[in-house]
């Protein structure tokens, strides 16, 4: 029986995403890592990936530039667009659609009517809404009508890219058109944001796999976001981390501080207070890829609302914390509980080094510090 499953499981597999099953397995094990779930969940993903039925999806387009997608089809990682486009039934996408005019309109509908409450709603763009929302219309409808029908009978919305999430670029100040976030329009809190500008693909894609596997989606952070891809500040896991905590920056692009990977911060780097996991799971190539950050460039907070496309580049970010990164043991354990005192010697040790690392820490960033090599 198990050899029946499996082999079906590979035939599956190897035609409709033109990988090897172990590719596939490893890729499973991956997102299951990535969402943070317990052992086994590889097996619950595969199994619900490779499942006969996939969920309608309708996806519609507002005020954007359409590099959600973009990023998504043109991923490196060669199965990741074919994976999504596999596991889900794209019944109507206004930039990918064959069909056009009278014809696509009716396939949405078609589609939403024959999966009532069962489809997905997902949204990229921002919505206008000043005006009655007359600056953005598709097929006669504003973006507003259409998305306010679509959501209606949806099983879930998910927000993608961040002027879908809270407006993003579009909502720029003086935000001439009124453009908001799929939630703000409608009035909902129930969305699901995935922002960015644009989102790793790999966090869309998760997502879906969560709602297709658990039929529900994951934990939410109150913005809305999964908490497995935006539960950590960037500035947790960035790789130049250890030359904020010395107090070694870049003060200029280009120069000694910038060409050693020193940190960006005195760039305008928003990672203190920007949730994402862009250096976790980097861009392009899951693992492999590369992340603004890694290239030289500050992160410009695109995934938070007031933040990005709002704050200047060149203003400095708030820090939120000084705590160190996330692969360091956790300082905040209850003492005393069974816990040896060679444990809790080495727990308030260990605190000790964070509070002095906070002190040197303000002590650097209060003055225009000379790095190792002199440079202001
Ligand atoms: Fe916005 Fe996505 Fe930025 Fe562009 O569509 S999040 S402008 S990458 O395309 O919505
Ligand atoms: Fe990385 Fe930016 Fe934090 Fe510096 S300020 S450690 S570059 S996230
Ligand atoms: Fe955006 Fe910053 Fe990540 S700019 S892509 S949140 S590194």
């Amino acid at each position: 029986m198990l050899d029946d499953c499996q082999t079906t499981l590979e035939t599956d597999v190897e035609a409709r995403f033109g990988i090897q099953r172990r590719d596939f397995m490893k890729f499973c094990a991956a997102l299951a890592a990535t969402m943070g779930l317990p052992k086994g969940a590889d097996a619950q993903i595969a199994a619900a990936i490779t499942k006969k039925e996939r969920p309608s999806v309708i996806w519609l387009h507002h005020q954007e530039c359409t590099g959600c997608s973009e990023s998504l089809l043109r991923s490196e990682h060669p199965t990741l667009e074919k994976l999504i486009l596999d596991i889900i039934s794209l019944d109507y996408h206004e930039t990918l659609f064959a069909a056009a005019g009278h014809q696509a309109e009716a396939a949405r509908l078609a589609a939403m009517e024959k999966n009532k409450g069962k489809y997905i709603l997902v949204v990229e763009g921002a919505i206008p809404t000043k005006d009655g929302g007359i600056y953005c219309k598709i097929g006669g409808q504003t973006s507003l009508e259409l998305t306010r029908q679509c959501a209606e009978h949806a099983a879930a919305i998910v927000a993608v890219g961040s002027c879908a999430s809270w407006g993003g670029m579009p909502s720029t100040p003086p935000n001439p058109t009124g453009s908001a976030g799929v939630g703000e329009a409608l009035g909902r809190k129930d969305i699901v944001t995935i922002p960015g500008c644009p989102p790793n693909p790999y966090n869309i894609l998760a997502t879906v796999v969560h709602f297709l596997t658990f039929g529900k989606l994951p934990a939410l952070d109150d913005k809305g976001r999964p908490l497995f891809a935006y539960g950590r500040l960037i500035h947790e896991n960035c790789e130049r981390r250890a030359h904020f905590d010395a107090g070694r920056f870049a003060l200029d692009f280009g120069d000694e501080g910038h060409r050693k990977g020193y940190c960006l911060y005195k760039l305008g780097c928003k990672g203190p207070e920007t949730y994402a996991n862009c250096p976790s799971i980097l861009f392009n190539d899951v693992g492999t890829g590369s992340w603004p950050v890694g290239t030289g460039h500050p992160c410009i907070g695109c995934t938070e609302k007031g933040i990005g496309f709002a704050k200047p580049i060149h203003a400095l970010a708030e820090l939120q914390n000084q705590r160190p990164p996330a692969g360091y043991p956790r300082i905040s354990e209850e003492q005393g509980t069974g816990a040896t005192a060679g444990a809790a010697a080495l727990v308030a040790g260990i605190a000790g080094v964070a509070v002095g690392a906070g002190a040197v820490l303000a002590k650097n960033l209060g003055k225009s510090e000379k790095s190792e090599d002199g440079q202001e």
